[in-house]
This record gives structure tokens, C-alpha cells and sequence, in this order.
């Protein structure tokens, strides 16, 4: 006797055709709690909406304003930053990891509900990593594609202190949402060729527009329609060397959240004025995103992917008659 069948025996209300289902069920709404964009998203617990705030030319971010920020580390060291967009997965930039193709995933964490990067507290959790899925497209020259999702080896607890951010779910979504503003974050330098800062920093930036930033005073027809930027045309609020991977977060006053419109991939130096950050753009990579987050699923969970596979293209033949 199989344990599968044990197991239907013991359950006598169910013929075997009802117990397939409900397993089907379960083990569906299991994986895509995990791994699907929540729809609790983007809302701060401890903060209240941004009012009239105003890294480089940024300050400190208050406790818990940030709460799908992480740390990515390499033998616990600040490397990266990233975005928790489900409880098991988080975006990054892809450049964070191309060059370091050759090192161990193992060598990897992320750190999540963090503030200061030397004193983790009560609120840190940390989860090593199970998959570095990098973007197929991305190009090293140009910077285009710069996106990665890091599949984590097991799943945040949300706490007021950790939740995911929202995404944006195409190109037209993003700009219905009518941002009011939008914010930058990172553990990065404050000035270039810097070091890191130990307390997280935030800074308001404008989004520009690409045709302005594709002028030739400006980035000069090197940003794709994959980017997106984000600053101030003097440079006085800017990403920095060690924010890479981290978030350009806007806020929608009429759905009160926080999306991740952008991850920060490059930029001319730091704070250079018509030299902005350049992210890359999440609405156009929202598809990309739906499809490696529910094929990492059955990995995420250490399950045999042919079982799971099985399990949820059991033939409708068999759940038709089972016997
Ligand atoms: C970097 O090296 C970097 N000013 C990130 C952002 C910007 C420049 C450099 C944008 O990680």
C-alpha cells in the first residue's frame, strides 16, 4: 500500500477523484502565496505617507520606512541591494551577480529588515539563497536587461518591519498610477568614489522623462525604452556606488502604496547635474517577472519538480475516473 493511498483511506468522506482535487487546490494556492506579488503590498506599518521630504543628497531613513529593502551580502558583506517583491523572492540588478557567475550562491545572503548595515537587531532576518535567475537579455555592454530575481531559500515572515513592495503590472499601469513621488535607498556612498554608509539613506527624485535623458548634453541616446531616470537635473539627489540592485519606489496616493518602478543599474559618476541614475524600468519587465517567479516555485520549495509537475497536470482523464 502506497502512503498516498493510506492516506486515502483514512479519509473515507473523499473518494480518490475529490482528495486529488483538493491536494491539486492546496498545493496551488501554497505555491502562489509564496512566490505571487502579495496583495497586501507596498504599505509601510511604522510610517506614516510621505509628507513634504525632501545615497547623495539624501538623509537618514527613519525605522521600518523602508520595509522591502535588502541588504544582498557577500560573506556578510554589503554588496548589492534588492527588493522583496514576494516572500521569496527578491528583484536586483543582474550586473550585481554577472561578474560574479563563478562564486557560490552559498557565499551569498540577504538581509532584510535592516537599518544599520553593523547592527542587525531583533527585526533582521537573514535567507541564503536557491537561484540566481539573471535576465536572458541582459547585455553588459549597454547595461539593458539589468534586472535579476534572487529566489531565497526560505520565505521572509512579513513583519512590520518586512513586507514586499508592489510592481507594476505593465508599461500603462505605471503610468495610471500617477505617482506623486518617488524615492531612492541604499547603503551606497554619499558622494563618488565614497565608501559605504552604515545607516540606510533615502532621497526624493523626480522621474525624467526618456527623450530628456537621451539628449546629447544628457545620456545621449544610451537609454533603452528597458530604463528608466530618475533625479534632479542639478544632481543633487542621486544613487551612488554600492546602491545598485536597490529601489526606485514611487507612491500612489490614490491606492496609498508603494510601487518599484525602478532598480538602480548605472549612472555617469555620482550627482553629475543632466547625469542622472538610471534604473531599470520593472513595468516592462512585469511579464518576465510572473514567469520566472511561478517557474522558480516548485524549486523554492525543495520539491521534486517532476512530483509537482505530476501533481498539478494530473491528466483530467484520471481525475475523471479514477479507478
Ligand atoms: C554604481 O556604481 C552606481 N549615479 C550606481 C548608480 C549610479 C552610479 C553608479 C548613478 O553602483
Amino acid at each position: 500500500m502506497t502512503s498516498l493511498t493510506r492516506i486515502y483511506s483514512n479519509l473515507p468522506k473523499l473518494n480518490e477523484m475529490e482528495f486529488k482535487e483538493l491536494l491539486l487546490f492546496v498545493i496551488t494556492l501554497c505555491l502562489s502565496a509564496l512566490t505571487s506579488p502579495q496583495d497586501s503590498c507596498g504599505q509601510r506599518p511604522l510610517v506614516a505617507p510621505p509628507g513634504m521630504s525632501r545615497i547623495v543628497g539624501g538623509r537618514e531613513a527613519p525605522e521600518g520606512a523602508w520595509p522591502w529593502q535588502v541588504s544582498i551580502q557577500i560573506q556578510s558583506i554589503h554588496h548589492c541591494s534588492g527588493t522583496i517583491v514576494s516572500s521569496l523572492t527578491v528583484l536586483t540588478a543582474t550586473h550585481c551577480f554577472h561578474k560574479f557567475r563563478s562564486i557560490s550562491t552559498s557565499h551569498f545572503r540577504v538581509v532584510a529588515g535592516l537599518c544599520a548595515l553593523s547592527a542587525p537587531g531583533d527585526q533582521t532576518q537573514i535567507r541564503s539563497i536557491s537561484k540566481v535567475q539573471m535576465h536572458e537579455d541582459y547585455n553588459d555592454v549597454t547595461s539593458d536587461n539589468d534586472v535579476t530575481l534572487v529566489l531565497l531559500s526560505s520565505p521572509f515572515a512579513f513583519t512590520d518591519y518586512i513586507q514586499p513592495v508592489c510592481t507594476p503590472h505593465n508599461v500603462t499601469h505605471e503610468l495610471i498610477l500617477n505617482f506623486s513621488q518617488c524615492f531612492i535607498t541604499g547603503w551606497g556612498s554619499t558622494y563618488y568614489t565614497g565608501g559605504q554608509t552604515n545607516r540606510l539613506q533615502e532621497a526624493e527624485v523626480e522621474l525624467i522623462d526618456r527623450r530628456t535623458c537621451n539628449l546629447m548634453t544628457w545620456y545621449n541616446g544610451l537609454i533603452t525604452e528597458n530604463m528608466i531616470c530618475a533625479g534632479l537635473e542639478s544632481g543633487a539627489s542621486d544613487s551612488c556606488q554600492g546602491d545598485s540592485g536597490g529601489p526606485l519606489q514611487c507612491y500612489s496616493e490614490d491606492e496609498d502604496r508603494f510601487y518599484l518602478v525602478g532598480v538602480t543599474s548605472f549612472g555617469y559618476m555620482c550627482g553629475v547635474p543632466r547625469k542622472p541614475g538610471v534604473y531599470a524600468r520593472t513595468s516592462r519587465f512585469a511579464a518576465w517577472l510572473n514567469t520566472c517567479q511561478t517557474a522558480s516555485a516548485p524549486a523554492a520549495h525543495g520539491l521534486h519538480t517532476g512530483l509537482i509537475s505530476a501533481l498539478l497536470c494530473v491528466p483530467p482523464m484520471l481525475l475523471l475516473n479514477p479507478h
